[in-house]
């Protein structure tokens, strides 16, 4: 065990010991003084109890909180009738059915965890998600406790002139010394999980939304009054996910009005608290100066995400934490799915599965490999991964593919029908899926339970005497901790079969309808399988796994030469740019292989490059995809030892080799797709081929630094200003102080953009990138209690792999000791930074004695959170 000998080792959580609750709360009235230094919250619960027979005390979770005043029904409750554990209140003998009252002192300046209550920058506000409402008051704090809650709020006037909670706001009035009040009202019953609270001084931006039943929805996004015309995008965001889940899902909003609130200080992405969201700044605030193409999208699909939980989550809630995928990856899907139809689809779905490879693909191979339906877990709020949400969201599409979309709407239909105001299981959500359509899904149950992601190896064979394709695929699955026999799973192949001329066949074979598709989806659910494709003419070139119909590894066993096919003739464009990737891949493996670093292009890829190139009519953001090179972290993770200098040099020199081989064509682009700023789709993917165009011909050239610098000064968009100001500060052996200097001076007073300037510094691939890190820990506009700073400046060091894996473990070494710095002020952020120490097996010796020594030593630490232990003693495990 890793916990030092003075503290008891933390309980471990089984799913197995899911138990109904002894008894429920229909109502919750809160009456909080908000004060920064001494908040006091007075608590009513209405509680009963479930069964007659049961006698058991009753156990209320609370964590920091001084109790000052206890009552049952009115009367102070005596001291021999209740008890204060760690963390817990047991009331001895509770009636059956009665009200408790409790008063506690909590203190949301000294709150750095950032979970409960806390107070920064002048405003108050909770985050609950998972369980920080014990941090708040004495509660069943489970999320299949649902009530309904009333929240009166008090503060003074002056710096506290809005106080918002859930709900309808029901009163409101002046009380003595400058204090004033308002009453909420949420009628929806919820599991505390989903209860918000904000006070202090914000601007608003109002707008409505008229549901398709005609009620008025008003919508409110709060900011600070500086920031008041940054909220356009968001706001337009809203209305289009509001209008969207009508659409498509017949999904209407519930309450008369939706808040949202936009903080600097928050731990996540943003919260979907019933009529009351709080997102982190970075995805509500949005100006042409100040915020990228990047940033617009995310904060489309942010906003979407959050929206769409108001029923994916909390209209139907879960049962218990570890359902966590039963909303996340459901609404991940739906966000998907919103920003394909808004956006480009294709574009859209090759970012998604770039994201997939790049966090979740690692984490199943790792040390910390879980189920989308995890089994055990020390603490919670280390579960929130890409396991949950993205591959969550993976299986979802592949039962939206195997259904079809209206049978998915169906079920859905069901869904909703069934499960309204109810907390549910990932088992519920399959039943209604099946009743509504009549499928059994059983089979794609194991992908909720099985860890680790399958390799499909496919091979072909082609006999022209009787015209006929066979395609033999075949699924095995690595052993993860905890689950070394793993079975076959049900993997949803997409596939065409394209001619040598390039066209897609007519499918025909022996078992299959005769209909004679272009395309068909390949169920693999058994280890080995073979399907034969009769009347083939020609010898067919196979596109496998379209659209990547499921989320596995795919071993083709291919050449450059079928790639190159694919690359020029599939018609699928997520596949398209995957044989692209693939002829990069290619010719950055063997150049590591080699060690000869890349300098020419292979043929085929410098043909399918030249193909992309002077395709003028392709769309530029699509164009932009097939241009980019695999990162250095999917490189690595193709190699059996991740090699981080072989792999840098390799890419860097194909980028140079692809900079100088096409110099004129990214010339020509780079001049061609100048346009005045338009915050359109066409617009942001322009400016995206058009900064990579800059990157490849700076790589080859250095007489570009001048039109960068240039760029830098001129650009009237953060998208291209902060590309520009990216290149110049990542150029190996460039002096450019006076740029970052230039750069911190303009925009100084936006903490979203110098968030940007923190992290473009750590990740540049520069030899004195770490002392230029230590040194920015002391910058006065560093701050350890800003999460987005922290994440910024030593998430972006963790991720720059010649810097963090410097051979002398310096990078390791340093990360740990702020580790350990941050644990004693955020536990949820500390143990999201370990991510990189953790994957220590696929580095060579001498790194993987240097990357676990730095995790010993944060494992001796004292006072270890639940959140970093769990972490370090997984990380640690497999030694
Ligand atoms: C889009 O899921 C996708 C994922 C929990 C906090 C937001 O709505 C959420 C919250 C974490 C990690 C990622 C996301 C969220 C959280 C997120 C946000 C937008 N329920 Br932790
Ligand atoms: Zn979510």
């Amino acid at each position: 065990m890793i916990a030092p000998a003075h503290s008891p080792a933390p309980p471990v959580i089984h799913r197995e010991d899911y138990r109904p609750p002894r008894f429920v709360i229909d109502s919750v009235d809160l009456d909080i003084h908000l004060d920064p230094e001494l908040t006091q919250v007075r608590a009513r619960l209405h509680l009963r109890r479930q069964s007659e027979a049961d006698d058991q005390p009753l156990r209320l979770c609370g964590e920091g909180l001084a109790l000052l005043e206890i009552r049952q029904d009115g009367q102070p409750l005596p001291k021999d009738q209740y008890r204060l554990e760690e963390g817990v209140l047991l009331l001895l003998h509770p009636p059956r059915d009665f009200v408790l009252e409790t008063l506690v002192q909590i203190r949301p300046i000294a709150n750095t965890a950032l979970s409960g209550l806390y107070f920064a920058n002048g405003h108050f506000i909770t985050q609950c998600e998972a369980e920080g409402f014990r941090r708040i008051t004495y509660y069943l704090d489970r999320p299949d406790v649902l009530a309904r809650f009333t929240a009166t709020l008090h503060a003074e006037q002056c710096p506290y002139p809005v106080l918002l909670a859930n709900g309808n706001r029901v009163a409101a009035g002046q009380e003595a010394d400058g204090w004033h009040w308002v009453r909420w009202e949420d009628p929806f019953p919820k599991p505390c999980y989903l209860f918000a609270l904000v006070a202090g001084d914000l601007g608003c931006v109002r707008d409505h939304f008229r549901t398709a039943s005609g009620r008025e929805v008003a919508l409110e996004i709060y900011v600070e009054a500086h920031h008041l015309d940054a909220c356009a995008q968001a706001m337009d965001a809203l209305q289009r996910a509001m209008a969207w889940d009508e659409r498509v899902y017949g999904r209407e909003y519930d309450l008369d009005r939706y808040m949202i609130v936009a903080t600097d200080t928050f731990n996540m992405g943003a919260m979907e608290n019933k009529g009351l969201n709080i997102f982190n700044s970075k995805y509500v605030l949005a100006r042409p100066e100040t915020a990228t193409d990047t940033d617009y999208q995310g904060i489309e699909s942010v906003i979407a995400h959050e929206y769409f939980h108001n029923w994916t989550g909390n209209r139907v809630t879960l049962r218990d934490w570890f359902q966590l995928s039963l909303k996340e990856g459901l609404t991940v899907f739906r966000d998907q799915e919103f920003s394909a139809d808004e956006n480009s689809r294709g574009v859209q779905r090759i970012g998604d599965v770039r994201r997939l490879r790049a966090a979740q693909f690692p984490e199943d191979a790792g040390p910390l490999a879980h189920p989308v339906r995890p089994d055990a877990y020390i603490e919670i709020n280390n579960f929130y991964t890409a396991t949950v949400y993205e591959k969550g969201a993976e299986v979802v599409r592949m039962i939206h593919t195997v259904l079809g979309a209206a049978a998915f709407r169906q079920g859905m239909d069901l869904y909703f029908a069934r499960h309204d105001g109810q907390a549910v299981t990932i088992e519920d959500f399959l039943a209604a899926m099946e009743g509504a359509t009549g499928r059994d899904l059983a089979a794609f149950r194991l992908w909720y339970s099985q860890a680790g992601t399958p390799v499909v190896h496919a091979a072909g064979r082609y006999d022209p005497a009787q015209r006929r394709y066979s395609l033999t695929l075949r699924q095995e699955t690595a052993p993860t901790p905890g689950q070394p026999e793993k079975r076959p799973l049900p993997i949803p192949v997409r596939m065409a079969l394209f001619s040598p001329a390039g066209q897609a066949m007519p499918l025909r074979g022996q078992e299959e309808d005769e209909a004679g598709d272009r395309e068909r989806i390949l169920m693999l659910d058994t280890a080995e399988q073979t399907w034969n494709f009769t009347e083939v003419g020609e010898p067919p070139i196979p596109s496998l796994l379209r659209g990547f119909s499921a989320p596995v590894r795919l071993e083709t066993g291919f050449g450059d030469a079928q790639r190159a096919f694919l690359a020029s003739h599939d018609d699928d464009p997520f596949n398209r740019w995957e044989a692209m990737q693939g002829l990069a891949l290619q010719a950055l493996l063997a150049a590591i292989d080699q060690s000869h670093g890349a300098g020419v292009l292979p043929e085929l890829l410098h043909g399918a490059l030249a193909a992309v190139l002077s395709d003028a009519q392709m769309d530029p953001a699509y164009r932009a995809e097939l241009l980019t090179l695999p990162s250095e972290d999917y490189v690595g993770e193709q190699m059996a030892v991740i090699d981080v200098e072989g792999i840098h040099c390799a890419r860097e020199a194909l980028r140079r080799a692809m900079g100088s081989a096409f110099g004129e064509q990214w010339a020509a682009d780079y001049e061609s797709l100048a346009f005045p700023y338009s915050r359109d789709g066409i617009s942001s993917g322009r400016r995206r081929l058009r900064n990579l165009a800059l990157a490849y011909l700076l790589a080859s050239d250095a007489s570009y630094l001048d039109r960068t610098r240039q760029q830098y000064q001129q650009a009237d968009n953060m998208t291209d200003h902060l590309a520009a100001f990216s290149l110049l500060v990542h150029q190996p052996d460039a002096d450019v102080s006076d740029i970052l200097a230039d750069f911190y001076q303009r925009w100084q007073q936006h903490p979203l953009v110098i968030d940007k300037w923190f992290a473009i510094q750590a990740s540049a691939p520069r030899p004195d990138t770490l002392a230029k890190v230590q040194a920015l820990l002391q910058h006065p506009a560093f701050d350890w209690r800003t999460p987005n700073r922290v994440r910024a400046l030593l998430g972006s060091l963790g991720a720059n792999a010649t810097v963090f894996h410097a051979a002398d473990g310096s990078g390791y070494a340093f990360l740990a000791a702020q580790i350990r710095h941050l644990d004693e002020l955020n536990p949820q952020i500390a143990a999201r930074l370990v991510t990189p120490l953790s994957r220590w097996q696929r580095y060579d010796a001498q790194r993987q004695g240097l990357m676990r020594q730095a995790l010993e030593d944060l494992a001796g630490k004292a006072n270890l959170s639940r959140d970093l232990g769990e972490v370090l003693e997984k990380s640690l495990k497999l030694a």
